[in-house]
């Protein structure tokens, strides 16, 4: 029987480095819940870095606990201080991960960082190499890794490789931006199977692909279509990513759930909650989000003292002065608006940063009447279907940016707004402040059929059967492991 070996920047757990000593913090989130399964049945691999830059750390040791619990193996690449700064922070978020959000001035495209990358990508390779067999179907995920068929192929090494990018796909007029170009779509043409989010980024992709390589030729139509170059064929789809619907919602139905729901709701007198989700990342659009709030309150002077804006900025990247900036920037927009228009018992913008527990995180979606969800650029937006997912109710509304992947599918039922144009968005809370709750409940009880039937477990489906001909249900059911948060 063939594995499935996973393989992604970060492993599914993580050391960190947490009063001088080295923890193990399992990550967490919909790809390992929807994946440990197939990995545990197939006795499958996951391969990746442990996010420890230190010489002289017994990772393996410290992992293996978590590998014998969770029931599959966790195999880690090690990677130096300098190949973490220009291959991670370097080439992956000063680059490409600017560039495939349409932010093209922040790149930093320094040619070390280019060389890091091809080192570390072959160094994961060579793991890869050494971890499978032909018999294997190596899945490899997101932008660190682009090079990873590329340097199997070049190794002599026979593998079923498939690929699923996470973030958007630029259109060429950005893509040509980047002095690498033509290596990378080379690179990624040496996938059999190439995953993006949404249809418009598969077709951003097809349209470089035939800028650089003309002879190129890109047949059939739907989700998935089929390349012929030279003497090799290969295949593009979207398979747009989503959430373990019933995880979420049987949480936000739990007892202790119901009662945090409720004190927060009372925390802030059961005035409406508007709420934002986020890493605190440059993306997501949170200082345009503030101006759109405070806007709000400008132009409609009726929502002063009866809706709370609550921000939850998820710590990321802190180590980058850009984030930290970005932090500082936040801080000072939060501090204006409740400066502007607080009042005796009444202050507008509510601003957390931190992590939240997970049921913490499932209680404020419940508590939340709007969520606000305007990045400036997303692949996807999970915070988007993990609100829905927890409106048990079905009276929030869900406020989406027309350019997160998710708008592709939630557009008919979300209140689409362009997170750039702040009246636009205080418009859309205003009108949202007076939907009626027959309005709202129409339209969330259809986001959430929506996202319930293309769960997590659907998305893994349409990737393998689009890859290895094989679903969920090819593997015998087991009980899945859910991961907190750390
Ligand atoms: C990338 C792509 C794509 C947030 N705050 C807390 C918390 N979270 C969790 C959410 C959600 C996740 O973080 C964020 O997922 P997103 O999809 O919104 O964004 P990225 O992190 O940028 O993810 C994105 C995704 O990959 C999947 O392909 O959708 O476009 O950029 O799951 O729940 N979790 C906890 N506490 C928090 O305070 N526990």
């Amino acid at each position: 029987m063939s594995r499935l070996v996973v393989v992604s920047n970060r492993l599914p757990a993580a050391l960190k480095l947490e009063d001088g000593q080295w923890k193990v913090r399992q990550g967490g989130g919909g790809l390992v819940t929807a994946l440990a399964p197939v990995l545990r049945n197939r006795g499958g691999v996951w391969i990746g870095w442990s996010g420890a830059a230190e010489s002289g750390v017994d990772v393996d040791g410290l992992l293996s606990d978590f590998s014998a619990e969770a029931g599959y193996d966790l195999c880690t690449v090690s990677l130096t201080r300098s190949e973490v700064n220009d291959y991670y922070f370097g080439f992956s978020n000063e680059i490409i991960w600017p560039l495939f959000h349409d932010l093209q001035s922040r790149c930093r495209f320094h040619p070390r960082y280019w060389r890091a990358y091809l080192d570390v990508n072959f160094k994961f390779a060579e793991t890869v190499a050494r971890r499978s067999t032909s018999e294997d179907y190596i899945w490899i995920h997101d932008y660190h890794l682009m090079h990873q068929a590329f340097f199997l192929k070049s190794m002599g090494v026979k593998r079923r490789t498939g690929f699923f990018l996470h973030i958007p796909f630029p259109t060429p007029d950005i893509f040509m931006k980047l002095p690498w170009r033509w290596k990378v779509i080379q690179a990624l043409t040496e996938y059999d199977l190439l995953g993006f989010q949404t249809v418009q980024d598969r077709r951003n992709f097809a349209r470089c692909l035939q800028r650089l390589m003309p002879e190129a030729k890109v047949r059939g139509r739907g989700a998935v279509v089929t390349v012929n170059l030279g003497n090799r064929s290969f295949r593009l789809g979207a398979f747009p990513i989503s959430i373990d619907f019933n995880q979420f919602s049987s949480m936000a139905k739990r007892k202790d759930v119901i009662g945090r729901t409720f004190e927060l709701k009372e925390a802030v007198r059961h005035r409406k909650i508007i709420l934002g989700v986020d890493r605190l990342d440059y993306t997501k659009g949170i200082p345009e989000r503030i101006r759109s709030v405070q806007t709000m309150f400008k132009r409609y002077p009726d929502l002063r003292g009866k809706v709370n804006f609550v921000q939850v900025a998820v710590p990321s990247r802190e180590e980058v002065d850009e984030y930290r900036e970005l932090r500082q920037e936040i801080e000072q927009l939060v501090g204006r608006v409740n400066g502007e228009y607080s009042l005796p018992g009444w202050v507008p913008v509510h601003y957390l940063y931190r992590n939240l527990p997970h049921d913490e995180l499932v209680a404020y979606y419940s508590a939340a009447d709007i969520a606000l969800v305007t990045p400036l650029r997303d692949g996807m937006n999970l915070v988007a279907k993990e609100y829905c997912a927890c409106n048990n109710t079905a009276d929030g509304v869900l406020i989406l940016s027309e350019f997160a992947g998710a708008a592709a599918q939630l557009q008919r039922n979300a209140y689409l707004v362009n997170p750039y144009d702040v009246e636009g968005v205080a418009k859309a809370l205003h009108r949202a402040f007076y939907w009626s709750r027959e309005e709202r409940r129409a339209s969330m009880a259809k986001l959430r059929d929506q996202v319930r039937r293309n769960n997590i477990f659907w998305w893994v489906d349409s990737f393998l059967l689009a890859g290895i001909a094989k679903t969920l249900g090819d593997f015998p059911e087991i009980e899945t492991v859910h991961f907190e948060r750390s």
